[in-house]
């Protein structure tokens, strides 16, 4: 069967001729209006960006390569780059290739293990991929004078290398920050989700390994215009490297209205347990979830920028805990809040989507498993989301994208624009 590589390098001059076409006839279309309040609003509804590798529809939720999450499960052996179901030795050829380009640098090592235990591991993270921008391929290609055709070549070469360190990475930091330090070695014949389980300590436990499979699937991608995915476009797209762009991108998921909210939601409900107990009445979590609303504060977990119905990254989680853990407590309390949230936020009337998203439940899923370290959960966040958003960088350095630059107006201008004089 063929490599991924090679056969990127079969779709790529495809998907030029495609876009190239539909350029010729829609170019000149418009995709929407653009009003004052989209300027203010955070861009929010502006159709301004073009992302291959999946597209969020508010009511059904995320879609890869036009599949759902439950259709990915019944067709994949294991998601990939090109937008086709690879056959089972093209995912083994690939796992293999992941773990033989796995090493880190001994001086990211060092990095690693000076950091102090007190600095939040997403730093430790961002930085440490930063670092490995040391042996970037494409940055060498650049100075030497490649030409743009080449661009995606070193590209994928990057991102290879840089999906294929994170496990190491990332597992230092857990091992350091709250184990002894010792890092076990990767296994050459294994898949990346066991390796990373293996890592992080977690191998001999077969739903573990079942459960990160469906981590790192589910928070892979979310279309273009998130945080994490928006900075990889963005910071890429001036031809900063990927573990430039991809650092950026861990920056802005560690904010807490992103992915860092997948902590922020076990502190929630740490809180909450502290202040009313183990077993709530609904009554008194309803009041929980007022007082949190009232003191200015959001509900973590809940809303979203696009999604207007249950996340099914959320009830896929759920139905990975109806099936291993139905009675532990904290999936109990997560489905009691499954229950209540929506209510209160409809009823305080702010929140334009009431209902939960990803990372309302998979903090509770990692606690019974006993990685009970909420400050680490982002990190695996961030390794899983390096797929889709380091995938979608290939390609826009093989379509050409340009360098990224919206228009931006002052609030003197559009008071010159539309006000009389
Ligand atoms: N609790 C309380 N208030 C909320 C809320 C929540 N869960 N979600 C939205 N709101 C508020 C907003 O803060 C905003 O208030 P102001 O008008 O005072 O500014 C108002 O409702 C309208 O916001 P919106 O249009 O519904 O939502 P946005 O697109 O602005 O924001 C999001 C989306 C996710 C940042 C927001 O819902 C939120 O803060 N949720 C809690 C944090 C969270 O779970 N983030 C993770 C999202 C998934 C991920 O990226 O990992």
């Amino acid at each position: 069967p063929k490599t991924l590589k090679e056969r990127l390098q079969e779709l790529i001059p495809e998907k030029q001729d495609e876009i190239k076409r539909v350029k010729k006839e829609h170019g000149a279309k418009s995709l929407g209006n653009v009003t004052v309040d989209m300027a203010y609003g955070g861009m929010r509804g502006i159709k301004g960006l073009i992302w291959e590798g999946s597209v969020l529809d508010p009511d059904e939720g995320i879609e890869f390569r036009g599949y759902t999450i439950n259709e990915c499960r019944e067709i994949l052996p294991k998601a990939d780059a090109t937008g086709e179901v690879p056959s089972k030795e093209q995912v083994r050829a690939l796992s293999a290739e992941l773990a033989a380009r796995s090493a880190i640098p001994s001086f990211v090592e060092d990095l690693i293990d000076r950091c102090p235990n007190t600095l939040h591991p997403m730093s430790q993270f961002s930085l440490a991929v930063t670092a490995l921008q040391h042996d970037s391929n494409f940055a060498k290609a650049y100075q030497t004078g490649v030409n743009k055709s080449e661009y995606w070549l070193y590209m994928y070469e990057d991102a290879m290398d840089l999906i294929s360190k994170l496990p190491n990475v990332a597992g230092r930091i857990y091992r350091n920050v709250y184990k002894d330090g010792k890092v076990p070695p990767i296994e050459p014949d294994k898949d990346y989700s066991y390796n990373f389980a293996k890592i992080l300590g977690y191998a001999d436990n077969k739903d573990f390994v079942e459960l990160l499979r469906l981590y790192l699937t589910i928070h892979s991608d979310h279309e273009g215009g998130n945080v994490s995915a928006h900075t990889t476009r963005l910071v890429g797209s001036a031809l900063s490297d990927p573990f430039l762009a991809f650092s950026a991108s861990l920056n802005g998921l560690a904010g807490p209205l992103h992915g860092l909210a997948n902590q922020e939601v076990v502190r929630w409900i740490f809180q909450m347990k502290d202040a009313i107990g183990e077993s709530p009445s609904d009554e008194t979590v309803k009041e929980y979830v007022w007082n949190t609303l009232k003191s200015g504060k959001v509900v973590p977990g809940y809303g979203h920028a696009v999604l207007r119905k249950t996340d099914p990254r959320y009830a896929a989680q759920r139905e990975f805990a109806l099936k291993h853990l139905p009675n532990d407590p904290l999936f109990k309390l997560v489905s009691q809040l499954y229950n209540i949230v929506p209510g209160v936020l409809l009823e305080h009337g702010k929140t334009k989507n009431p209902w939960p998203n990803v990372d309302a439940h998979s903090g509770i899923l990692l606690q019974y498993f006993g990685l009970v370290e909420q400050n680490y959960y982002t990190v695996l966040f961030g390794v899983s989301r390096s797929l889709g958003v380091l995938s979608q960088l290939i390609w826009d350095r093989a379509l050409g994208f340009p360098i990224e630059r919206p228009k931006s107006y002052s609030t003197e201008l559009i008071k010159k624009m539309f006000e009389e004089h």
